[in-house]
């Protein structure tokens, strides 16, 4: 497939890089002139994949055949290369310009000359340089005016991490696109043609790090970093590095037990430490630029330092010993709580777990050790607070977790864009240095002065043609890398890039698709479980309703419904305390219900149903209203979409079409079950007399 033909991406295989041409011909003509010919003054081979990229792209764009000279052929031209290599590309980016531009940044200058206009993309490095073409093809694809720019942009976070959560057999957990692009039947692919393609699409959006398989490291994953497989990994690293970025595994804690014959995986044991030091030297002599470990110990079942009286600190740390001579990372994962809770007990809270375990330890880590959390602290619900460890912990690298994969909000069958709850995640005020301290800037390392940071997410990718199994949850993949470069980027914004660049430049198209996402999440959450209580799924797979299903089992995930009220009291005064995470300024608010955000009401709070919200509502009313709202809300979806028959590609808009009606009909489940659970527990009538079963 890497080299699908431009223009015919019917199922939408490419993705945001299937390039159409523009139907503005105006702009096109402007375009066209300094595409016509490209000027490289410098070798070939080092940027040789941003010359191809940039040629697809003008021709996809503008139906140009570019030509390339080392000189300039014509008045107007684009001249492309990385700087400070002594070649002619210099003599056009200013002193001042260059200085700031870092080594993953860029510059992109459009000037008019007397004769004509000329065009410059420059980085400092190859990767630079390539996030400059694909910038420029975004601006192009967009519309945009390039006569007169001048953009300088460095990414944000240092570290834009992908997680897969593939397994070696090829299954994927929480996957709802395929099966795994990388393994099948306990090997990896040999077919590298697809890896290629995916390394361009993340490289496009400014990924720079990747995390091939499961944090579930199982019998075989624990191999992948022995002799068994590391040449087919280095393989793939090598695929991905051409697109500048790193590949990582997620390792077993106790792989010394597992793959390497010793007794015991205690962190401080002289041998383990070793065995380790002597696998980082092996891993390097495949893979020399090998990224790091992603690591989850202790946490539902996965070995850890707990076994050996040790702390995170003392596992993260010993890895980090070994990796550090290779410049390798250690990212430890915060997901560590107590999975064997018993439901009678109101004072163990799992929201407490990941602070509990964590605080203490900030400041013992070593340089090269990350903490990747959850962006709250249950796990990925459609609606949570933020996790307090953001702003609580202040000297240790962090990074914030995203779940891109739809585990519970509707498995890629739903449409829920995510960007807009990563903005609110992002733009959340931890309060932790007064007013202003939001995540986005603490996970930056900006705050504390910490020496790396960035983002992280599990991704929602599989080998179905599509990559995402719904067409349309490819924005939510663009959304997250967009927002990982930077954070600042509105959600509208990114989401008209995306339609842009996927379907059209069409008005209508535009205006309508992105109607469609930024509501959905808002719609998901409305038919789904209300006012951040979370849960209210079936256990295993979570997908569809069921209100009691973790409600009497042991993962610390209640409602606590009964028949006068619900929620839970996370209360300092009189709950699990979990409130009291926070800083003063924050804590106050969750603390206080009339000052709680409604949306997060019943994960602070247990409430009876009679409790009056602010537009008057109660719960118990509320949670009726929401309910048949959300249904409504998708049948305007339906229409939308229906509007733009003929627009776009015939083949996915029956695609998409045929997944929103499954929404519909789900959406419905959604409604009578929890409209009828909530019914049947109170004997409270719906005010406006909806049928109720
Ligand atoms: C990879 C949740 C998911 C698990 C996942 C886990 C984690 O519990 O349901 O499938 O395991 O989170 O993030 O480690």
């Amino acid at each position: 497939m890497a080299n699908t033909i431009i223009n015919t991406d019917a199922e939408g295989y490419n993705c945001w890089l299937g390039y159409h041409l523009l139907k503005n011909n105006k702009l096109k003509e402007i375009y066209s002139k300094w595409a016509s010919n490209i000027v490289v003054s410098q070798g070939v081979e080092d940027i040789g994949i941003a010359l191809d990229e940039l040629k697809r792209g003008f021709k996809g764009i503008l139906g140009v055949d570019a030509d390339v000279s080392s000189e300039p052929k014509q008045s107007s031209f684009i001249a492309i290369g990385v700087l400070g290599r002594g070649n002619s590309i210099d003599s056009y980016v200013k002193y001042n310009e260059v200085v700031q531009i870092g080594n993953e940044g860029f510059i992109i200058k459009g000037t008019k000359t007397v004769n004509g206009e000329t065009v410059v993309v420059a980085g400092t490095t190859t990767k630079g340089l390539l996030y400059g073409i694909f910038c420029l093809l975004r601006l192009l694809q967009t519309e945009t005016v390039i006569e007169g720019i001048l953009k300088i942009e460095n990414p944000v976070n240092k570290l834009r991490i992908i997680n897969h959560w593939d397994n070696i057999d090829g299954s994927i957990e929480r996957g709802y696109a395929g099966k795994s692009i990388f393994f099948k039947d306990n090997k990896i692919i040999e077919d590298l043609d697809r890896i290629k393609d995916y390394a361009r699409l993340l490289c496009s959006v400014g990924i720079n790090s990747i995390v091939i398989n499961n944090v579930n490291v199982h019998k075989y994953e624990s191999m992948l970093i022995t002799d068994r497989y590391l040449k087919d990994v280095a393989n793939l690293a090598k695929i991905f590095w051409d697109y500048g970025i790193k590949l990582y595994l997620s390792a077993n804690f106790a792989s010394t037990i597992e793959i390497g014959g010793l007794a015991t995986a205690d962190p401080l044991d002289a041998e383990v430490r070793n065995w380790w030091k002597e696998k980082a030297d092996e891993i390097y002599s495949y893979i020399p630029d090998f990224g790091g470990f992603l690591i989850k110990a202790d946490s539902e079942f996965r070995p850890g330092p707990f076994t050996y009286g040790r702390t995170h600190a003392d596992g993260a740390n010993m890895l980090a010993e070994a990796l550090e001579p290779h410049g390798g990372l250690v990212i430890w994962r915060c997901f560590v709580y107590n999975c064997m809770q018993d439901w009678r007990d109101y004072t163990t809270d799992r929201a407490r777990a990941a602070y509990d375990n964590f605080m203490p330890l900030d400041g013992l880590f070593k340089e090269n050790v990350l903490l990747q959390i959850k962006n709250g602290p249950m796990d990925f619900q459609v609606r949570e607070p933020v996790s307090p460890l953001f702003g609580g912990l202040q000297k240790t690298n962090q990074l914030l977790e995203l779940q891109i994969t739809q585990e519970y909000t509707g498995q890629q069958k739903h449409l829920c864009y995510l960007v807009p709850m990563w903005k609110e995640i992002l733009d959340f005020d931890t309060m932790a240095k007064g007013k202003g301290t939001s995540v986005k800037k603490i996970i930056t390392g900006s705050v504390f002065n910490n020496k790396l940071g960035g983002m992280a997410a599990v991704v929602n990718i599989g080998n179905d043609l599509n990559w995402t199994g719904h067409q349309m949850a490819q924005s939510n993949t663009y959304g997250y890398a967009r927002l990982c470069w930077d954070p600042d980027l509105s959600a509208e914004q990114i989401t008209d890039e995306w339609i842009k660049m996927t379907y059209s430049n069409n008005e209508k198209v535009v205006s309508t698709i992105k109607e469609m996402l930024l509501g959905s999440w808002r719609t998901y959450e409305n038919y789904t479980s209300p006012l951040g209580i979370g849960w209210m799924v079936n256990p295993n797979h979570h997908y569809g309703p069921n209100v009691d299903g973790y409600e009497y089992d042991k993962w610390g995930t209640y409602h606590r419904a009964d028949h006068k009220g619900i929620g839970v009291d996370r209360t300092v005064r009189k709950g699990t305390g979990y409130a009291g995470q926070y800083h003063k300024g924050v804590a106050e608010i969750y603390e206080d219900l009339e000052k709680c955000p409604e949306e997060l009401l019943l994960f602070f709070h247990h409430v009876p149903y009679d409790y009056r919200l602010k537009s008057g509502e109660t719960i118990i009313q509320y949670i009726y209203n929401t309910h048949f709202k959300g249904v409504e809300e998708v049948e305007e979806l339906i229409n939308k979409w229906k509007s733009l028959k003929g627009l776009v590609g015939e083949k996915i808009f029956q695609h998409v079409l045929e997944r929103l009606e499954v929404q519909l009909e789900h959406s419905k489940e959604w409604r009578d079950v929890i409209n009828t659970y909530f019914y049947r527990k109170t004997g409270i009538p719906d005010e406006l007399g909806r049928k109720i079963y």
